[in-house]
């Protein structure tokens, strides 16, 4: 077939490096952006096939979120914006690593076993972040869709979160929003302002935030938005890229890991200040106290301020809605217990990975899932919106009811359902501050982080460790369990566990209790067992103090 060769042809633009072999990980390929070439142009194919196959717009987004400059990587969406099913993470790693000469094999393997009609119309939307490598890298992708026959959109410079909701709005013919960029400020920001319209004697002072925008492209996007918000919001906007280097020293992952603030920010005291990741899907609070003390407000707290609201707003609208937070094993311990005992809303645990808890979230009414790292959302069910609707026009409720409605319903309007999204929940985050008429530590102060402490372990084969529960108990290698579970009983109020990354070459180790000294002194002590259990290379784990 014609389109075959064309393939064919395409394909010696992007020649895969013979022997190179890339897994598509926890949130699709990433690596060195110099070995990305060939695997773009097939993720181009590969989206192409996916849209044949869904007959639906599939969205491919070029970036290594919170990785240095030289890295790239690539995101598969599927059509109502969640991330691509596993089973195609199968196909894109055999796609990815079909050898030059087998390309056309491996296409057409995966076109006889989905079943493809290869006549059926293709639509792909492409995005890329602000990485020096990304317009080429791009461009690679927009090869591989017109390499098979299909239409492609490229939207350029936008954040992860933004070609999810074009993706989702598109194959949804604009019930969820126009699938336009500004569209996307246009429903986030009407939203906004109908939420905090009510709030009486909001001063300059409460409506300022600082932003930390990594350098990348959440900051672009921040500033094209700022217009929209009509100064109900005030930002300040740090590590624009137009100085910086991204993720280098600033963003989310860094706040969060190093427990500090990102050099580049100017912080007063008390004043709300905010972290995105390169790609603008995770954001992390903070703040430094009057000792000159710094506060994290990591994904833990977000949930908990976010289904906090919404539990109380369902109360006062008397709507029997069941809510959920989901969470994953490096939740804080203290954020758990705050929400099982005191909230007495429902907590489930999954897996890491985004995929695991937008999944699990899916089972309630409302789902409200965070990761400790700052990535989450809020979805909401048919029934849910629904119900919220129809109170929200009832003309029978009474007044707070229908108050109670009205703040659901725009603080729907307001989530990006389809992801985390950093500015998404930053508006969010914002708006129930207002609402709340809380301070940034009050909100802090709302449960204790218990001390934590997380550490990496290099071993020769990550795979020989196996887990369970939700990655909490560990399954192989043997004995393992056993010398972590003994090492807990050693210290107050505590708890670790170990798990394979999915995104580096190491092991992870995550420890909590009752003192920073003692989760120090834990993670180190588990992380010598790993080494010695599980294969360590290089020097043996030295203490912290
Ligand atoms: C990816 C995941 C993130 C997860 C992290 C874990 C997505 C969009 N991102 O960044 O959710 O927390 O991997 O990394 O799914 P690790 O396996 O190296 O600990
Ligand atoms: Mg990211």
């Amino acid at each position: 077939m014609a389109q075959f060769q064309d393939v064919s042809q395409k394909s010696t633009l992007h020649p895969k490096p013979t022997g190179l072999v890339l897994q598509y990980g926890t949130a699709g390929f990433r690596t060195n952006a110099k070995q990305l070439d060939h695997i773009m142009y097939r993720m181009g194919l590969l989206a192409t096939l996916r849209s044949k196959k869904t007959k639906a717009t599939i969205g491919v987004m070029v970036t290594a979120s919170h990785n240095p400059e030289e890295d790239n990587g690539v995101k598969l969406i599927d059509p109502m914006g969640e991330m691509v099913t596993p089973a195609w993470e199968g196909y894109a790693t055999q796609l990815a690593n079909a050898e030059q000469e087998d390309l056309l094999t491996a296409l057409k393997d995966i076109i006889e076993r989905e079943a493809i009609n290869m006549n059926q119309e293709a639509n792909v939307f492409v995005g890329k972040d602000t990485r020096s490598s990304s317009a080429r890298l791009s461009q690679a992708v927009l090869d591989g869709v017109s390499a098979l026959g299909g239409h492609s959109k490229d939207y350029g410079l936008v954040t992860t979160p933004q070609l999810h909701y074009m993706v989702c709005c598109q194959n949804t013919q604009g019930r969820y929003g126009e699938a336009t960029v500004e569209g996307y400020y246009r429903k986030l920001s009407q939203a906004f302002i109908q939420l905090t319209k009510n709030v009486p004697n909001r001063t300059d002072d409460q409506k300022h935030l600082s932003v930390d925008g990594a350098n990348g492209i959440g900051a672009l996007k921040v500033r094209e938005m700022e217009g929209h918000l009509k100064r109900e919001l005030q930002i300040s906007l740090f590590n624009d890229g137009t100085s910086g280097k991204l993720n280098h020293q600033c963003g989310a992952d860094h706040v969060k890991v190093q427990q500090k603030a990102p050099t580049g920010i100017e912080m007063n005291t008390g004043e709300r200040c905010c972290s995105f990741d390169g790609d603008a899907d995770r954001i992390v609070y903070y703040y430094s106290d009057s000792a000159g003390q710094f506060h994290l407000l990591d994904g833990d707290k977000i949930a908990t301020l976010i289904s906090t609201f919404l539990k109380e707003l369902l109360t006062q609208a008397g709507l029997d809605l069941k809510i959920a937070v989901v969470q994953t094993a490096y939740a804080n311990g203290s954020s758990t217990h705050y929400l099982e005992d005191t909230m007495k809303v429902i907590v489930t645990c999954t897996k890491t990975g985004v995929k695991h808890l937008h999944h699990a979230a899916q089972e309630f009414d409302i789902g409200v899932y965070f990761e400790a790292n700052g990535h989450g959302t809020v979805l909401f069910s048919k029934t849910a919106e629904q119900k919220i609707q129809q109170l929200a026009k009832d003309p029978n409720s009474n007044d707070e009811r229908k108050r109670s409605a009205l703040l659901l319903q725009n603080t729907v309007n307001l989530i990006n359902q389809t992801v985390g999204d950093a500015i998404s929940d930053m508006l969010l985050i914002e708006a129930i501050l207002a609402i709340k008429g809380m301070t940034v530590q009050q909100w802090d102060t709302i449960y204790t982080d218990l001390p934590n402490r997380q550490l990496k372990v290099k071993v020769s084969d990550r795979r020989v460790i196996d887990t369970t529960d939700a990655e909490r108990r560990a399954v192989s290698p043997a004995g393992l369990q056993e010398a972590i579970d003994s090492l807990v009983k050693k210290f107050r109020q505590a708890r670790s566990f170990v798990r394979p990354s999915g995104t580096e070459d190491v092991v992870r180790v995550y420890s909590e209790a009752e003192t920073q000294e003692s989760a120090d002194d834990l993670a180190h002590e588990v992380s010598l067992a790993v080494y010695r259990l599980a294969g360590g290379v290089g020097d043996e784990p030295k203490p912290l103090h």
